[in-house]
């Protein structure tokens, strides 16, 4: 947890995240991988980020899936196996309750694609990075949730015939335009952006933070180390974020 030799400046650092947040009237929020850890999922980036000994970034592309959909749908079949098995953590219930706060004045952005902050109970939530849930067909383009269903490793479209591919983003690929765009509206206009548990490396989501900024946002970090976004932010919160948002909202 906190470093309880630094605990005084950690309360005053929660202190004036609580003052934000308590002076915003649009709240925005930006999830990472970090907020599900606590859940049992792995990060992209971390120590274990690896699987198989693949990087995701050799992985999550098209041209991996091109190469070896059978690999890349080993990968992908194994997370959402094991989406069967992780339970929605003290963090994401946390921002179920800023939320009820906010009500209409809320927007939650998520990079993760594990469908818990829904299970949470959070309403506004746009899936910038897709779902795991979800399946696309290559040929037809038809969208499905397939929920955790086992799937073959080149699983085929019902209705067509080709192969289906997790409806997620990979490297190189665009993001769905209309989410990306309520996410930029969503950055825009609040007051006060919460960034909770991303590396910050990956853009355009990354970059969701600058804009924040240069909307005149004050920003507020939550996570376990020092990120690509902790020298910009205004309030930096080191420290698990199924800790850290529970207490933040005792501060509310
Ligand atoms: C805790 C914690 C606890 C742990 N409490 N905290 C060069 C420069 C700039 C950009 C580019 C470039 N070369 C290429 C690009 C573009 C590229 C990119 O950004 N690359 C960078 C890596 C360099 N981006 C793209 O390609 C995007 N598309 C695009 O740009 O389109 C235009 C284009 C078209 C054609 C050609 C080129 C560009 C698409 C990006 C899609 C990302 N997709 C993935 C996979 C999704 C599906 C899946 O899950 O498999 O999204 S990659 C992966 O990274 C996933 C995540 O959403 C994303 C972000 O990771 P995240 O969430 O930040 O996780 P980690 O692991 O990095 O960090 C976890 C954090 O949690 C850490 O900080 C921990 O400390 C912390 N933490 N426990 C609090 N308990
Ligand atoms: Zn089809």
């Amino acid at each position: 947890m906190h470093d309880p030799v630094d605990s005084s400046g950690f309360d005053e650092a929660l202190e004036r995240a609580a003052r934000l947040v308590r002076a915003s009237q649009r709240l925005a929020v930006l999830t990472g991988a970090g907020i599900s850890a606590e859940s049992g999922l792995a990060t992209f980036r971390g120590a274990g980020g690896l699987w198989e000994g693949h990087r995701v970034e050799d992985v999550a592309t098209p041209r991996a899936f091109e190469a070896d959909p059978a690999l890349v749908w080993r990968f992908y079949n194994l997370r959402r196996a094991n989406l069967a098995k992780v339970l929605p953590n003290p963090g994401h219930h946390a921002l179920v309750q800023i939320e009820q706060r906010f009500q209409d004045g809320f927007t939650l952005v998520t990079q993760n694609v594990d469908g818990l902050h829904q299970a949470a109970g959070s309403l506004n939530v746009l899936e910038i990075h897709g779902a795991l849930r979800r399946v696309r067909c290559t040929g037809c383009g038809r969208v499905e949730d397939r929920g955790v269903e086992a799937l073959s490793e080149l699983p085929s479209c019902r209705h067509c015939g080709a192969l289906l591919r997790p409806d997620v983003v990979w490297f190189e690929e665009m993001l769905p335009p209309g989410v990306w765009s309520q996410a930029e509206r969503a950055v825009q206009r609040c007051q006060c952006l919460l960034v909770v548990g991303t590396s910050a490396v990956v853009y355009p989501a990354a970059g969701l933070i600058d804009q924040a900024r240069r909307w005149g946002a004050r920003v507020i970090e939550v996570n376990l180390a020092m990120t690509e976004a902790t020298a910009s932010v205004d309030v930096a919160l080191h420290g698990p974020s199924g800790t850290i948002l529970p207490d933040l909202i005792k501060r509310l």
